[in-house]
C-alpha cells in the first residue's frame, strides 16, 4: 500500500485552511493514517528539503516552512503519491488549475499551501522525518 507525506504550509495555516485541505484529500478515497501539528525546526526543514539544497531558493524555503506551525499528515492508499499530486495542482499556483488545492488556495510559488511527496521512495524518507512508526495507524 502506497503512502505520501502531506504538509499544510504556513500560508494555509494562517487562513485556517488545514481542515479544508485535509477534507479534500480524504474525499479521494485515501486513508489518513497519521497527523500532527508541529513547528518544524531548521534541522528538520533542511532534511525535508535536502533535494533542493543547491537551489537558490533553498534558504528561503527552509525559513518559510519553519516560520509558523504546520500540520503533517500521512495518507495511505492506491497511487497515493500521484493522486495527491494531482489534487494539489502545479507547484506555481498561477499555473495550477482551478479546483486543485494550489489553484484554489495558493498565493505564490513559495506560499503554495501544501506539500505532497513526489515519489513513493521519497514519501517513505519524508514520513520517517516527521513520524515515528508508533504514530502511524493501520485500521
Ligand atoms: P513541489 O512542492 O510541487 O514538489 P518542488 O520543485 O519540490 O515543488 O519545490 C519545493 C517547494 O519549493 C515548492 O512547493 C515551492 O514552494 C518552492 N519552490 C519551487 N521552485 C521555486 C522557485 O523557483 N522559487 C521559489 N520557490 C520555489
Ligand atoms: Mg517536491
Amino acid at each position: 500500500m502506497e503512502r505520501s507525506l502531506v504538509l499544510v504550509k504556513p500560508d494555509a495555516m494562517e487562513r485556517e485552511l488545514a481542515g479544508a485541505i485535509i477534507a479534500r484529500l480524504q474525499k479521494l478515497g485515501l486513508k489518513l493514517v497519521a497527523m500532527k501539528m508541529l513547528h518544524a525546526d531548521k534541522a528538520l526543514a533542511r532534511k525535508h528539503y535536502a533535494v533542493h539544497k543547491d537551489k537558490p531558493f533553498y534558504g528561503d524555503l527552509v525559513n518559510y516552512i519553519t516560520s509558523a506551525p504546520i500540520v503533517a499528515c500521512v495518507f495511505e492508499g492506491k497511487n497515493a503519491v500521484e493522486t495527491i499530486r494531482k489534487a494539489m495542482g502545479a507547484t506555481d499556483p498561477a499555473k495550477a488549475e482551478k479546483g486543485t488545492i494550489r489553484g484554489d488556495y495558493g498565493e505564490s510559488l513559495e506560499r503554495n499551501s501544501v506539500h505532497g511527496s513526489d515519489s513513493p521512495d521519497n514519501a517513505e524518507i519524508e514520513i520517517n522525518l516527521f513520524f515515528s512508526p508508533e504514530e502511524i495507524f493501520g485500521y
